[in-house]
């Protein structure tokens, strides 16, 4: 397997204006018979070299004569044909065999649904083709599947045409007027529930709105259903994108390699993204559902109408679709509580990316296996670069640029470099320095110095730029950094602020008419993805906590204190920790602030942040002291934690953003709470009485992660409540992987043998394996590497099964450099045995090239 590179793009040579297929399903001998009309680009010779692989080819026909072997040649991933004329019919007949495709790429059957997923690089296993984004062709889809298993035969665009055939078989046709990249076709064939509705855009149009869910479930569809049409009405407001075509389709299933996928007119979605209702979902489902929902919806003009030249641009899409949706959640709910969520992501998840072997910029210049950098670094960096655009532009700058950008390529697969300039044009702002984000990887470093003249009344900000090495060995250049900052007096004159942009190496401001020594809040809103290095003490941070204008701000300063004090006790578990900590928190209890925020602004920092942020640290001391640092709060503040809790006990449920957020404050108390004296009896009342999903999960997981006396009983009782709901049972899955308990991996290697536990299926991988491996710090962890060994057993499996799955979960073994020699050392050794294995997929080759290199 070799690398392809970004610098070596080329325009085919050729161009595929339409297709039409021919699908003929069967579990064993699915016959796809695929008519394009193929345009030379150019004046050339040279070969058409179609994509395809995991297939068998049947026939070739050039305007419809048949073509035999020796005149095209075939290899395991291509099909050459030569002597072609200028214009020409291709058509191609393949076999595939959708149920032995545990991979989910493709066509692939699963619980009993025909279901594709092309993106990335999927459509080649379907037909050949030219398999890449710029080959943009208009779409006509016939499905012919037996009725009564699959009454229903979806595809993209609009029907066209259906009909009954001999032997109980029927058929659709499907046609698609918006020409568009292989990797949004879709087909789906199943028996589901239909939920229907209609959405009347802003210039009259009424759209159908379909959700299929199985058989039962319809009343669970009900919120994305609802999210769907707000996501709507929002894309129409703050950016007049109104949806295209008759239909928009969603379907939802329970095998699904990601979250959803945006196919032109028929979503797919793994149900998790979908089905929500008060007793099975939590609030944290319900608003996930919505993100997502939003996030593909938004696709269908970014991503779908402009689309990306190469994969190498897959931010353009991307990290400006997750942007879109963070603004749409933002405006949903509660801002501040949404941005905190996603810095939370940015810190202890891409932070850590960025710091490992897998480190690129957010536009890749080298890929292996395209399905490696669908990553937090492409996604979520990549929404914090347009963040940054917004921020330096300003809303209705910004908002001209998407304008302009879709008035210049509406219909077209275009560049970052594109987008860029739409901005900048549109805005009449230089982003040249700024575009450096798009190729430098790493996460940049802010070291911030101060001056006060009290005789001048000035003062002075120093900001230099400073760049870790990363994996890469890339050399750094200094970037375009956007700074809120606001300079906190406690004269009685209004404080200064605004926005610096750092752009050199060492850059100094100089303020005038500052009267009294200022304190500065900086990165407002997190107005950039990096690390802040300036010398607050503990006075500092608990004044921006209460006087930072910025609500980010004042959450930002507590986490600062409490990392801080963590740093502290992993060198120095006996260390005496002030009571100053305690009372910053009983301020936070009883100002009155909204719910949700004051739950965020008493949860400490995650144990993937604070590894981020410490040097080659020893896992099990960062567990204890996180532990330490939280049983001394709450040994402090137990009358207030209990009053609190006993204070938002209710037995009446509501689900408006108020009840949301008092559940989230009152399940951060009794996370405290379960740490002290009495806690079983509390938590087994909260799950004994818990009427929703948020608190009966809050009571299971608290007793895993402190193994209560109560854990085994509510964990079965758990089990025989929600056996069969598949989503329901995923989380009790997770729990168990969270079990705080020496035996937790003889538990979790007993559960694989679980009646509702399967391999095949990713969100049951993830929700075990991949939750005691994310998640489960001290115990996979554990210095006998028993955790290791643990998931190099579950990767070696799934290796074959479905490599985008293992590759996903590999990720805590190959950031190893985070930790301790120790534990590098072991961690490696997993890492070694792997690469042994025999048939190694591209997905892990990539990353254990790039980890022991
Ligand atoms: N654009 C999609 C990315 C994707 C994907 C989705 C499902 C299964 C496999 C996949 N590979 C890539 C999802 C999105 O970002 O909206
Ligand atoms: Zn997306």
């Amino acid at each position: 397997f070799s690398p392809r590179y970004l610098k070596d793009y080329q325009v085919p040579d050729y161009k595929i204006s339409t297709v039409d297929l021919t699908i003929e399903l069967d579990d064993n001998k699915t016959i796809v018979t695929n008519v394009m009309n193929v345009i030379k680009s150019g004046e050339h010779q040279r070969a058409l070299v179609l994509d395809g692989e995991h297939m068998q080819l049947k026939s070739v026909l050039i305007n419809q004569t048949q073509i035999d072997s020796s005149q095209y040649q075939l290899s395991d991933s291509t099909l050459s044909i030569t002597n072609l004329p200028e214009q020409f019919t291709l058509t191609i007949t393949t076999e595939i065999n959708p149920v032995a495709n545990t991979a989910l790429e493709g066509l692939y059957k699963s619980a009993d649904v025909y279901c594709t997923q092309c993106e990335a690089e999927g459509f080649r296993r379907i037909t050949y083709f030219l398999d890449r984004p710029d080959v943009m062709a208009v779409y006509t889809t016939k499905i012919i599947a037996d009725k009564t298993s699959f009454p229903f035969l979806l595809a993209n665009g609009n029907k066209v045409e259906q009909g009954n055939l001999a032997n109980n078989l029927h058929y659709v046709t499907w046609h698609d007027p918006f020409p568009k990249p292989c990797y949004l076709f879709a087909l789906v064939a199943g028996n589901f529930d239909l939920l229907s509705d209609t959405f009347t855009t802003t210039s009259g149009r009424e759209v159908k709105l379909e959700l299929f869910v199985d058989k039962g479930n319809l009343s669970r569809g009900e919120h994305a259903m609802v999210s769907l049409k707000k996501s709507m009405l929002w894309d129409e407001q703050q950016f007049n994108l109104e949806y295209d075509l008759d239909i928009y389709m969603i379907v939802a299933v329970d095998f699904f390699n990601m979250g959803a996928m945006e196919n032109k007119g028929l979503n797919v979605f793994n149900s998790k993204f979908v089905l929500a209702d008060d007793l099975s979902a939590t609030d944290d489902d319900f608003f996930n559902v919505e993100a997502v929902i939003a996030h593909e919806y938004f696709h269908n003009w970014t991503g779908n109408r402009v689309t990306c030249r190469d994969w190498f641009q897959l931010s353009l899409k991307e990290g400006l679709t997750v942007f879109r949706d963070q603004q749409f959640s933002a405006d949903m709910h509660s801002s501040t509580v949404t941005r905190i969520k996603n810095v939370k992501i940015v810190r202890a998840q891409q932070f850590a990316e960025d710091a490992g072997p897998m480190a690129h910029p957010i536009r890749p210049e080298k890929v292996m296996e395209m399905n490696n950098f669908y990553t937090l670094t492409v996604y979520e960096k990549g929404s914090e670069v347009i963040r940054m655009m917004h921020t330096i532009l300003g809303d209705d700058a910004f908002k001209a640029g998407i304008e302009l950008y879709f008035d210049r390529h509406d219909g077209q697969a275009v560049t970052c470099d594109d987008f860029v300039a739409a901005m900048s044009d549109a805005s009449k702002t230089d982003l040249s320095q700024f575009k450096l984000w798009y190729s430098q990887s790493g996460t940049p470093e802010l070291i911030v110095s101060d001056d006060y003249n009290s005789a001048t009344n000035t003062y002075q900000l120093t900001i230099e730029q400073s760049y870790p090495q990363t994996h890469d060995k890339q050399e750094k250049q200094n970037l375009h950094i956007p700074i809120n900052f606001e300079l906190i007096t406690n004269d009685n004159e209004p404080n200064q602020g605004g926005l610096l942009h750092s752009k050199e190496k060492t850059q100094t401001w100089t303020f005038d008419n500052v009267c009294s020594k200022p304190l500065p809040a900086l990165l407002g809103n997190f107005s950039a993805p990096v690390k802040l290095n300036y010398h607050y003490n503990d006075q500092d941070l608990n004044t921006l906590m209460v006087d930072a204008s910025d609500e980010f701000n004042r959450w930002d300063a507590g986490q600062k204190l409490f990392a801080g004090y963590i740093k502290q006790l992993v060198n120095n578990p006996e260390l005496d920790l002030p009571l100053q900590i305690a009372s910053a928190l009983e301020q936070v209890l009883a100002c009155n602030a909204d719910n949700a925020f004051k739950a965020e602004q008493l949860i400490l920092p995650s144990f993937d942040e604070m590894a981020a942020a410490i040097v080659e640290v020893n896992p099990g001391s960062l567990v204890r002291a996180i532990t330490v640092l939280k049983g001394f709060i709450a040994e402090q503040l137990q009358v207030q934690f209990l009053q609190t809790y006993q204070s938002l006990c209710t037995s009446e449920f509501a689900k408006d953003g108020q009840a949301i957020g008092n559940r989230a404050l009152k399940n951060v108390c009794l996370d405290y709470l379960s740490l002290l004296d009495g806690a079983n009896a509390l938590v087994l009342n909260q799950f004994t009485d818990a009427n929703n999903m948020t608190d009966q999960l809050a009571a299971i997981k608290v007793a895993a992660l402190n193994d209560l006396a109560c854990f085994e009983d509510v964990m079965t009782e758990f089990a025989t409540q929600w056996q069969g709901n598949t989503l329901v049972m995923d989380k009790w899955f997770t729990i168990n992987a969270l079990h705080n308990n020496e035996n937790v991996v003889q538990r979790i290697t007993g559960l694989l043998e679980h009646p509702e536990f399967s391999i095949d299926n990713p969100n049951r991988a993830r929700a075990l394996i991949g939750a005691f491996a994310f998640y489960n710090s001290e115990y996979f962890h554990n210095k006998d590497a028993s955790g290791y060994e643990f998931l190099f057993e579950q990767l070696a499996k799934l290796n074959t099964i479905n490599p985008q799955v293992a590759s996903r979960l590999i990720t805590p073994l190959i950031q190893f450099k985070s930790f301790d020699n120790n534990h590098q050392q072991l961690m490696k050794g997993q890492l070694q045995k792997l690469t042994k294995l025999e048939s190694l997929s591209r997905d892990l080759i990539e990353k254990l090239d790039a980890a022991l290199k």
